[in-house]
């Protein structure tokens, strides 16, 4: 049986063993600092597979062990945002986090590929490919998935619309400099900037580029969690089953784009082996400064990185 691996069993990580437990995927480590907490959520968990009619193992550890013989590693482990924080505060603390994690991950699974979801995201990643001295293609953050569904659920909202009908494409560094391309998003096929006024469009953009700082001030504490791990569960799908579906992801970038020696969200081709191929777009000028701004973020922020 395949076997995936998620590192912090907090909000995002169990919900994300939920996703996939659904999906039959894999067998699900859940590993956390919390003594007790993996293994009461993972036996719950695995108390509703007869519910639900799926055969899954599911373990929750605070040992390494657990993670043993993993075809993906997921690594939610870190400190979430609070209320007026950016993602970039979070910088060394989770950059400590994830170092770890991934060095310990390795130990028991050498061939695994990773999902980053740890923020600041586009940093974490690079963190994980350093540390663990890993190919690009088997370093992937999860960040556009989940920005692109956020864009897509207020466009669904906005026409009344099925989101199935819905593709939107957000691009750049998982902050509130990414990129949502309106030219490149469509409903059914017809460009999104056909099916409603600029202005409403405008204020979609501007919501999606804000959907994470939205979901935290309401919350209060903790930051979103069924978004992204649902991310998750359709990067780990493409992954185990070798769909090659293009998502938009965080990825290394040697050239594409204009862009090197960054992690940076662009739409990616996902197989059994991680990262096939990066889709690059025609872009105009507009949106080509748009990305080399959003990217100017990301490299500030990983050059404050303390490795
Ligand atoms: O789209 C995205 N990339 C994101 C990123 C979407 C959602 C959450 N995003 C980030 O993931 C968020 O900003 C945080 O940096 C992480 C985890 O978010 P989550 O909402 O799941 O936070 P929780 O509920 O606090 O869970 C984090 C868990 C918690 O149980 C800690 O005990 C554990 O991480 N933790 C550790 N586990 C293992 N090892 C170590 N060292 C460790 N430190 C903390």
């Amino acid at each position: 049986m395949t076997k995936i691996s998620i590192i912090g069993a907090g909000m995002t990580g169990a919900t994300a063993a939920h996703w996939l437990a659904e999906r039959e995927l894999a067998d699900i480590a859940l590993v956390d600092v919390v003594e007790g907490m993996p293994q009461g959520k993972a036996l719950d968990l695995l108390e509703a597979m007869p519910v639900i009619g799926k055969d899954v193992r599911i373990e929750g550890s605070n040992d390494y062990k657990a993670t043993e013989g993993s075809d993906i590693i997921v690594i939610t482990a870190g400190l979430p945002r609070k209320p007026g924080m950016s993602r970039d505060d979070l910088l060394n603390t989770n950059a400590d986090i994830v170092k770890k994690a991934t060095e310990e991950t390795l130990k028991h699974s050498p061939n695994a590929i990773y999902i980053i979801l740890t923020n600041p995201l586009d940093s974490m990643c690079y963190v994980a490919m350093k540390t663990g001295g890993l190919p690009r293609e088997r370093v992937i953050g999860q960040a556009g998935i989940l920005d692109s569904a956020r864009m897509r659920a207020f466009v669904a909202m906005e026409l009344g619309v099925s989101v199935e009908n819905i593709a939107c494409y957000v691009l750049g560094g998982h902050g509130d400099s990414m990129v949502p391309l309106t030219r490149h998003s469509n409903v059914a096929g017809v460009p999104l900037n056909e099916t409603m006024s600029a202005e409403r469009l405008a204020a979609i953009v501007d919501r999606t580029r804000k959907g994470g700082g939205e979901i935290v001030a309401l919350l209060k504490q903790g930051s979103a969690f069924y978004a992204p791990s649902a991310a998750i569960a359709q990067m780990a799908e493409s992954i185990l089953k070798d769909k090659n579906l293009i998502v938009p992801c965080s990825i290394y970038l040697q050239g594409e784009y204009g862009l090197k020696d960054i992690f940076f969200g662009v739409p990616a081709q996902l197989g059994r082996k991680g990262l096939v191929k990066v889709i690059e777009y025609k872009l105009n000028a507009e949106e080509k400064a748009n990305l080399d701004s959003s990217a100017a973020e990301v490299t500030e922020t990983t050059a404050a990185l303390k490795l």
